[in-house]
């Protein structure tokens, strides 16, 4: 099986070696930004968890401090499992995270611990108050369904409380977020009512945030009173969301709602919204959380991306597991879903580049993009298709609702009408491997109404190994393509492929181990399977450098 260091991603998160999975407490602190993450320090497999701990300027290029929050205290004893940092008023982090103080059954308490010394701007060191744990499963909870709390949030008309949010299992499916509230932030009660819960098996690492409606990449704070207050007077401007990772189906979902602090009730905007499950990403994305930038005011989402490779070929690698490009969201102007972007700093990353204008692809041809190597690359493509009118027909109902399905059923081998068409990435010289990354419309549905659009990540001849886990990723694009027009970025890095559909309407993560398009081996093109002409109105693609990345 395949284990070539090429493999290794070179701009993504990784510590050194070892296992990582969750991003934990992501803040900025006088200058710095911290990331935190579930880490074995022993192993790639998962075990032994503790929180490492890196830090930067710009998000990019990240320098390993050593681990933050290791087992010291009976109720960590076991493992520190993920939490969320808070800044307190005095502008000092607080960090809740999960702890488990049972060697036998895995179950759960939550903790807190502070910086010991709110000069250093690196934060190495923390320290466990006494009264810990802050919090333990009662009446009812779940004890071994009970982790992962959030960021806490405060409102002058939520009476003056500290709010989190911890995920847990009621009965044997019933996702459930507990509030938990407190005046002192030591002593926490819980409050009767859950924040929201769904039929959808346990809610691990949820988040809740306001969003900002002011437009643009804003993003607010997370205790933020003018979200809340306008949303008193004016309920259209308090928009919130709530992320759950679905620890069945190993996907974040969220909705979007309005928040009242004082009747402490979130509702979700669409009544259906816990059934049709808005994802972050479509492919490999889990266990994530947003912060809050004040040095530049916008919301910022990390998330997990595992191995798709074997735990054989983890072992042998001596690594599992990265973080994805941390990505700015913000509200989408229809206000009915989130948008996503890579943040600006990775831009800093681009060197040589290539770019093609007005090429138009035909019916069953592609067209390679040489002159830079693509490994490691940025690639961004205006596509413009003359007309929809040869665009297939959506009958099925059994696939119409489910993009997983359809394109399950009609991958990018599968010719289409308008598509698909897109890149095909990490691909070898005679394209023996290569995964597709496209779009492929559909007519609309009978009665009317806007072309549906897919987008999907086929991996099915990522690599010649037949030892692979290959999913192929899909979801709908929410946008109206009648002028012919849709973009798509996608950041190639060795092993992993991530991409924004649609200005970062609907994003998929997807990991890909190639056997021959390794480094210098692997080549870029753009494909199209469809029977109606292409255009690519303009492509670029960058070569991307290395940033620091923990002394690896
Ligand atoms: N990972 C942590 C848990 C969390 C899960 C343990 C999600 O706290 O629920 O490593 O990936």
């Amino acid at each position: 099986s395949i284990v070539d260091p090429l493999l290794r991603t070179g701009y993504h998160f990784q510590p050194r070696k070892n296992w990582i999975n969750d991003p934990n407490a992501p803040l900025y602190y006088k200058g710095w930004y911290h990331i935190f993450y579930q880490y074995n320090p022993k192993g790639a497999v998962w075990g032994n968890i503790v929180w490492g701990h890196s830090v930067s300027r710009d998000l990019i290029n990240w320098v390993a401090l050593k681990p933050a929050i290791e087992p010291s205290i009976p109720s960590d004893k076991y493992g520190c499992w993920s939490g969320s940092a808070t800044t307190l008023p005095d502008g000092t982090p607080a960090i809740m995270y999960t702890g488990v103080n049972r060697p036998d059954v895995n179950y759960q308490v939550q903790n807190i611990a502070y910086p010991r010394n709110k000069s250093d701007p690196l934060l190495r060191e923390w320290v466990k108050p006494s009264h810990n744990p802050i919090i333990v499963p009662k009446a009812g909870v779940n004890a071994t369904q009970f982790r992962d709390p959030t960021t806490a949030w405060r409102h002058a008309d939520g009476g003056g409380h500290w709010r989190l949010l911890i995920g847990s299992l009621e009965g044997a499916a019933r996702g459930v977020a507990y509030v938990y509230r407190s005046r002192d932030f030591k002593r926490w009660t819980r409050v009767r009512r859950p924040l929201h819960s769904a039929a959808t098996g346990m809610w691990e690492c949820p988040d809740f945030y306001p969003l900002s409606t002011a437009g643009r990449r804003m993003g607010v704070e997370t205790s933020s009173s003018s979200a809340a207050a306008a949303g008193s007077r004016r309920r259209q401007a308090n928009k919130y969301v709530l992320k759950n990772s679905l620890d069945l189906r190993r996907y974040d979902y969220y909705t979007i709602g309005t928040y009242d602090p004082a009747a402490e009730r979130y509702v979700p905007d669409d009544p259906a919204g816990d059934e049709r499950h808005l994802r972050y990403d479509y492919g490999n994305f889990y266990a994530s959380k947003t912060f809050y930038d004040p040095a530049k005011r916008r919301r910022i989402l990390w998330g997990w991306a595992n191995e798709s490779d074997t735990a054989a070929d983890d072992v042998a690698k001596g690594w599992a597991g990265i973080q994805a490009i941390p990505r700015t969201v913000w509200l989408d102007p229809s206000g009915k879903q989130l948008l996503q972007w890579p943040i600006e700093e990775v831009e800093a990353l681009r060197g040589k580049s290539v770019t093609l204008k007005n090429r138009v692809i035909k019916p069953g041809q592609h067209v390679e993009v040489t002159g830079i190597q693509t490994a490691q690359a940025d690639v961004e493509v205006s596509f413009e298709v003359p007309s929809l009118a040869g665009a297939e027909a959506l009958d099925d109902p059994a696939l119409a609702g489910d993009a997983q399905r359809l394109c399950g059923a009609r991958g990018a081998a599968v010719e289409g009408g308008v598509g698909p068409f897109g890149l095909w990435v990490l691909a070898s010289a005679n394209r023996e491997e290569r995964t597709a990354v496209f779009f492929r419309v559909f007519r609309p549905a009978r009665g009317g109404g806007k072309p549906v659009v897919l987008m999907c990540t086929d991996p099915c001849k990522s690599s010649l190994d037949p030892n692979l886990y290959q999913p192929t990723f899909a979801g709908f694009v929410d946008t109206d393509i009648s002028n012919g027009k849709i973009s798509l970025r996608s950041l190639i890095d060795r092993s992993v492929v991530e991409s924004f559909g649609a200005g970062g309407k609907t994003c998929i993560l997807s990991r890909v181990y190639p056997s021959l398009a390794i480094g210098k081996n692997a080549r870029l093109y753009v494909f199209n399977n469809g029977k109606a002409d292409v255009k690519v109105s303009s492509l670029t693609a960058w070569e991307m450098k290395k940033p620091l990345m923990n002394g690896a």
